[in-house]
């Protein structure tokens, strides 16, 4: 908020878009109130003004995103389905969302953005249908300010897009990032200084985990998980492209060092393989473990039991387990499940042992924040009684656990007996760290940058995290604190380290013209110097090759980790670099680099949340979002659950509260959850602020103190009133201060990605 605050000082407009006025709409030039769950209808309108109004940058779009490749002729969008909709696995076969491609396997260019089969056109028909008028009508937003904020926006370049959960929480959640995007690319607001999108990551590392695998199907560095039909590497490279060979086989060596050599296919047998049609994420694993899937959860830094949605179903997963370990600082209602009131703990077999954690100040380490800087820190205080760093506990269970396993001659146990495990007696942070980086394996020398490793023969180099390489490699650039800035744009390159290569603004090329200029004099990132013949400037160049200029393949480039290399305003399916001639072996070919996907459609499109109080407007007959992963089994309807609510964080807890809630001065000033209601609901239903309500779901009912405000007032959703409850959802049962948990009504109906609608459900209210 400070850095919006200073550019607000600078001239800067804030726009901000939410249910509620916030502290932070309260700073905002424009606000907007919102219908939880529409984001995706007013973002549609903003891209069919721009389009129809021809504001997007012209020499952008024609250069650095895909506007001009041609679709296949089998894409369709009908009735809210796009082509290739499997409603028994509520699935989307993806191959008609791909490109038509010429003789060479590359994608067709059309002559200009108004053949009917390029993407720009596509990108057009399908926005056509999102007016202000039918935004209005589904998000509440008046069509006016719509237009307000589209205007604004398109005038005040660059802009800057920063998002949270606000748009992440809903089943649509990957969609509403995609359509700022697309926002973004048609305005040239990506690879620039002041523009793009910032995800505002939540938990203090939650960057740093995800760069180290936090997800059920990535491994460090966002390498694609093996699936269990890839027996060999070439199985894996054939699914997801040669690029990932080099990261993969540098992986391997990592974990593995000298037992991964070329003749064991670097040790590829040892890695564990997903059965790609079990969604793995952590909302499903709860119903893996009811269902007697599971029979050990270590648990390590989270509070499922408070902050999952519908939570009866993490208590009955906890209850069927052999085995739980918990590692936190406190004694968590997860780590004391069977103590909830109304639990039959004599029907509980589950072993409970609890790990006591070192906190943050108690150990070194590394934070990467959301502008991918790696930031180490050194341990500030001795860990209080038996409490241990979690690099110690897994250190000392790993080297326990081998020791079990020692002399078996079974397969399965070969990835314990093999790995390279070597981070000292004592484990030392900083030799972790090192490992990501990478080493020469040859020399056993850590390798200087990241241009080293890419330069370096397969199987020469090892990294655990290759996009962390070059961190440690000449020092330990992570603890670097040089605060200058002679840019002026806040890039601040000696501050600790940004990954890839301390870029700090990724897809900086797009900031420069087809001579490799800087378009805007103002915020130079990099330029091609003329003299040298190389990429140079305040940034690290996000270029394929720092000596291939601006005239080459390679210097032309805006976006190089896309298989297209430009910008997607159309998320295609497409493998580049696939031969012409298949391999003369007969085995399948294997291509270059796939693009992302979105399983739930190449471009946008509005869907209501799992329960909602309307049914679509745009096609009343697929509401819902095709492949929401719809788990909760009790599903409300608007005649008995007439408001939305939405969940939300307070400044005074953190998370689950687990920290929060065993501090007696924060619990001072927040002690409570509760309920905040417009002035007109809280007449309709008899209720003065303070009094107690019950709030209840589908899944449950809770019991709290309302609070009466102008902060949420009723809208208008397709001329119906309509109302939005907002509640704060971190208390549970136990702590210094317990209180109920929101968690009990919320739904768990997920994202193809895997993130659950904490945003939207629908409740009834009455005075208690
Ligand atoms: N003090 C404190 N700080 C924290 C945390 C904490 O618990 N306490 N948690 C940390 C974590 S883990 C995270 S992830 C971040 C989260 O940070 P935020 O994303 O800011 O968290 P929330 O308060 O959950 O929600 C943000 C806003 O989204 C709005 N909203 C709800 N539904 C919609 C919708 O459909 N559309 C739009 N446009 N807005 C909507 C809500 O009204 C709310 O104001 O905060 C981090 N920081
Ligand atoms: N209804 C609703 N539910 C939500 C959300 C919402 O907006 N609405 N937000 C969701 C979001 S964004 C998030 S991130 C999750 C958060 O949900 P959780 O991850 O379950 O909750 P936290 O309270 O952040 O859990 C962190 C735990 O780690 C412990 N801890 C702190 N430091 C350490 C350490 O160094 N080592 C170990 N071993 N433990 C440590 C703390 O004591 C705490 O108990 O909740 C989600 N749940
Ligand atoms: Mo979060």
């Amino acid at each position: 908020m400070r850095w919006i605050n200073r550019a607000k000082e600078k001239g800067a407009k804030i726009i901000v878009v939410d249910p509620r006025f916030t502290a932070t709409a309260s700073k905002a030039d424009l606000f907007a109130q919102i219908r939880p769950g529409t984001d995706i209808v007013y973002l549609g309108a903003i891209i069919n003004y721009i389009l129809e109004n021809k504001l997007f940058d012209r020499n952008y779009v024609l250069n650095y995103t895909n506007a001009l490749l041609k679709v296949s002729k089998d894409y369709k969008l009908e009735e809210g389905l796009f082509s290739g909709y499997d409603a028994k696995t509520r699935k989307y076969a993806v191959v008609s969302w791909g490109y038509q491609l010429g003789p060479d396997n590359k994608p067709l260019k059309a002559e200009s953005l108004e053949d009917q089969d390029s993407v720009f056109s596509k990108l057009k028909t399908h926005y056509s249908r999102y007016t202000f008028e039918t935004a209005e009508k589904i998000s509440g937003i008046p069509a006016a300010k719509i237009k307000e904020i589209a205007d604004t926006f398109c005038k005040g370049k660059p802009g800057t897009i920063l998002y949270a959960l606000g748009m992440t929480q809903h089943t649509t959640a990957t969609q509403g990032i995609r359509a700022y995007a697309i926002i973004q690319l048609l305005l040239g607001n990506i690879g620039k200084a002041g523009g793009g999108i910032n995800a505002l990551r939540g938990e203090p590392n939650v960057q740093g985990s995800t760069d180290m695998a936090n997800l059920y199907n990535s491994l460090p560095g966002y390498l694609p998980y093996p699936v269990n039909t890839d027996k060999t590497m070439r199985d894996y490279l054939v699914h997801n492209g040669s690029f990932y060979e080099k990261h993969l086989v540098a992986l391997l060596k990592a974990w593995f060092g000298e037992n991964a050599t070329k003749e064991n296919d670097y040790g590829f047998s040892y890695l564990p393989k997903i059965n790609p049609a079990v969604n793995g994420t952590f909302v499903k694993l709860f119903d893996m473990m009811e269902k007697g899937q599971v029979k050990l959860l270590f648990n390590v830094g989270s509070n499922p039991l408070v902050s999952q949605p519908n939570r009866q179903r993490v208590r009955a997963g906890l209850a069927k387990l052999d085995m739980l370990v918990v590692s936190d600082l406190f004694e968590i209602e997860t780590a004391q499940f069977w103590r909830e009131p109304g639990v039959k703990t004599a029907d509980i077999k589950t072993e409970v042992i609890m790990f006591p954690a070192a906190f943050v100040y108690e150990k070194d380490g590394t934070l990467t924040n959301s502008s991918r800087w790696i930031q180490w820190k050194d341990a500030a205080l001795k860990p209080l009684g038996e409490a241990k760093p979690d690099l110690e506990i897994v250190d000392a269970l790993f080297k326990k656990i081998r020791k079990l396993y020692a002399g078996s001659t079974d397969v399965k146990d070969a990835p314990i007996l093999q790995a390279r495990w070597d981070y000292g007696e004592e484990p030392s942070a900083l030799k972790v760290l090192q490992e990501l980086s990478g080493y020469d394996e040859a020399t056993g020398k850590l390798l200087p940058t990241i241009a080293d490793y890419l330069k370096a023969p397969i199987g020469a180099a090892s990294t655990g995290c290759w996009i962390y390489a070059g961190v440690t490699g000449n020092g330990n650039l992570a603890a670097r604190r040089k605060n200058a800035d002679p840019s002026g744009l806040g890039l601040f390159r000696d501050w600790s380290f940004a990954w890839p290569g301390n870029i700090r603004i990724l897809y900086n090329r797009a900031s420069c013209d087809d001579k490799g200029q800087p378009i805007d004099a103002k915020r130079k990132l990099i330029w091609w110097d003329i003299a040298k013949n190389v990429w140079t400037g305040d940034d690290g160049a996000d270029v394929v090759d720092k000596t291939k200029g601006p005239d080459t393949p390679e210097g032309k480039q805006s976006f190089r980790m896309n298989p297209e290399g430009v910008g997607r305003l159309f998320a295609a399916s497409y493998m580049s670099g696939m031969p012409v001639t298949p391999p003369a072996d007969g085995l399948p070919a294997i291509g270059v680099r796939p693009g992302g996907l979105c399983v739930d459609g190449p471009m946008p499109e509005f869907y209501e949340p799992t329960e909602s109080p309307t049914t679509n407007l745009l096609h009343p007959k697929v509401s819902g979002s095709p492949v929401a992963l719809v788990i909760s089994t009790l599903i409300g309807k608007s005649e008995e659950f007439p408001y939305v609510l939405t969940t939300y964080g307070v400044v005074e807890h953190f998370g689950a509260g687990g920290v929060t809630r065993n501090i007696p001065w924060l619990n001072e000033i927040m002690p409570e959850p509760f309920a905040e209601i417009s002035k007109n609901l809280a007449g309709k239903i008899g209720v003065k602020e303070g009094d107690m309500v019950e709030v209840s779901s589908a899944r449950g009912k809770i019991t709290v103190r309302a609070i009466v405000t102008d902060r949420l007032q009723s809208y208008k959703v397709n001329g119906k009133d309509t109302e939005t409850i907002g509640m704060p959802w971190s208390w549970g049962f136990a702590s210094l201060s317990p209180g109920p948990s929101t968690n009990d009504l919320t739904i768990a109906t997920l994202d193809p990605a895997g993130t659950p609608e904490y945003k939207a459900c629908l409740v009834n209210i009455r005075g208690a």
